[in-house]
């Protein structure tokens, strides 16, 4: 059974994937309406997964016989401005999630809940790798972002990001 402080910190989080996800589709529609279909597909992708993390503790807070309460979603911005500053704001918005799983495993840790503490190590793991692939992704983009060359090049290549199924 959770405790009611980690079920309602769990809940919380569905809300803040739920919100990433609707991040990266406004992400996603702003690219194709820039012509960049690329990146377009690749945050259509990363909307999807953004999805599947929310209900990965979905399920987690079922099986623990918790009680789910959905939140409502707060409405994504529609501009982003230039393909780097986009990704910046996708770093930002990560670092956010990072804090908030770290915030969750300290209050599993202080509420004794190890059963939590350890299913959270998933997110701990992905964060590191989102994180990462976000920064790889800025590097590339960092002082071309008027290049149209470049910018194009990473079009092609954010567009080989495989489908989630
Ligand atoms: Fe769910 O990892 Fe991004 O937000």
């Amino acid at each position: 059974m959770l405790k009611e402080k980690i079920q309602e910190a769990l809940n919380e989080q569905i809300n803040k994937e739920m919100y990433s996800s609707y991040l990266y589709l406004a992400m996603s529609a702003y690219s194709s309406s820039v012509g960049l279909p690329g990146f377009a597909h690749w945050f259509r992708v990363q909307a999807e997964e953004e999805y599947m993390h929310a209900m990965r503790l979905f399920d987690y807070i079922n099986n623990q016989d918790g009680k789910i309460k959905l939140k409502e979603i707060k409405e994504p911005p529609a501009g982003f401005g230039t393909a780097v500053e986009m990704f910046h704001q996708v770093l930002e918005h990560e670092q956010f999630i990072t804090r908030s799983i770290n915030e969750l495993v300290e209050l599993a840790n202080a509420e004794q809940d190890g059963t939590t503490a350890s299913f959270l190590q998933w997110y701990v793991k992905e964060q590191e790798e989102e994180e990462e692939n976000v920064k790889e992704i800025i590097a590339k983009l960092r002082g071309i972002d008027k290049n149209e060359y470049v910018i194009s090049s990473v079009d092609q290549e954010l567009a080989k990001r495989p489908a989630l199924r």
